[in-house]
């Protein structure tokens, strides 16, 4: 923290590194810290939180994992801070949730929709995650619409994922991504990649194919709609897909155990995650962590094409 910098206890405070880079134009790609908390098991998670950041710096970027710790939103965490963010009992941060853990001082992981929001406000336009999270089935009678599609609608950031999960309905989460103006690219494919399976069964309005073209779409999409994010989708690597019977079984597993337990809310998602990471014998964490890997990369390469 700057003392002799005055700041609002809501702006997020850039670590030394991610504040240089930034000054100096230089390439700055967000992490997303929920993942590492609530959708990795330990300690495989804190493997990741360094391969990831190994994976941007790599690609000509410089990382910034986002989390709020003691109250404090931050962009770019030190090795210490990782271990905070891996070592268990941090909230679920969501957007709604900023407020609140910075009023009570408490520790969060950050969603994309709150990871988003704390980039944007730190002047970091790009990130990598997994997946998004998006309209869940049954959602027409439980309501429950991750707020991570409102947050993009609303958040000049540009997401490089895998798609969305099987475990969502995921019609309807393009459905709602077309109807806040958010745009999806499809990297190298025109299908809309499923997370653990490179093909939804949906297609992608828009396709590119390299990470100059992608850099030249956001460039022009945040011109003309200031303030709207957009979507980098790319499908899994072809040997790192989840066998397809293991998919669909574990997907009709999980869907039955949420409705067994009465899991609502915040927990359907990590509920679900570890339901496919216990239930494959690693099969889905292999997967989940090389998806992952790749996006981080090229967001890297996408932020390098945009300086
Ligand atoms: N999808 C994944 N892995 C994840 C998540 C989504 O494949 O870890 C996390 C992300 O942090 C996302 C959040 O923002 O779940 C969405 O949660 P909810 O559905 O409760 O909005
Ligand atoms: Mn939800």
């Amino acid at each position: 923290m700057m003392p002799h910098v005055s700041r609002s206890v809501f702006s997020p405070v850039p670590s030394p590194e991610v504040r240089h880079t930034l000054a100096s134009g230089g390439a700055v790609v967000a992490l997303e810290s929920t993942i590492l908390a609530h959708g990795l098991p330990a300690p495989q998670n804190r493997a990741a939180a360094d391969e990831l950041e190994a994976a941007v710096r790599a690609n000509g970027a410089v990382p910034a994992t986002v989390a709020v710790l003691d109250g404090v939103p931050r962009v770019g965490l030190s090795a210490a801070e990782l271990d905070r963010v891996c070592g268990g009992g941090l909230d679920k941060l969501s957007v709604r949730d900023l407020g609140v853990a910075v009023g009570l001082g408490r520790d969060g992981a950050t969603t994309v929709a709150a990871t988003a929001a704390l980039a944007a406000a730190a002047g970091v336009a790009l990130f990598a995650t997994g997946g998004l999270g998006g309209v869940h089935r049954g959602a027409r009678e439980s309501w429950d619409v991750s707020a991570d599609l409102a947050a993009l609608a609303r958040t000049g950031v540009l997401v490089v994922c895998s798609g969305v999960k099987s475990i969502l309905d995921v019609a309807a989460t393009l459905e709602v991504l077309e109807t806040e103006s958010v745009p999806v690219l499809g990297y190298g494919t025109d299908a809309f990649p499923g997370f653990y399976r490179r093909d939804s069964g949906h297609p992608v309005p828009w396709r590119v194919d390299s990470p100059e073209q992608a850099a030249a779409v956001w460039r022009a999409h945040r011109e003309l709609s200031p303030g709207v994010g957009a979507v980098l989708a790319q499908p899994v690597a072809v040997g790192d897909e989840l066998d397809a019977a293991l998919h669909d079984r574990l997907l009709a597993e999980g869907l039955a155990l949420l409705a067994d337990r009465g899991i609502t809310g915040k927990d359907v998602t990590p509920a679900l995650l570890e339901h496919f990471h216990a239930g494959s014998d690693g099969a889905s964490l292999r997967t989940n962590l090389a998806l992952v890997r790749a996006n981080a990369e090229l967001a890297a390469r996408v932020a390098v094409a945009l300086t």
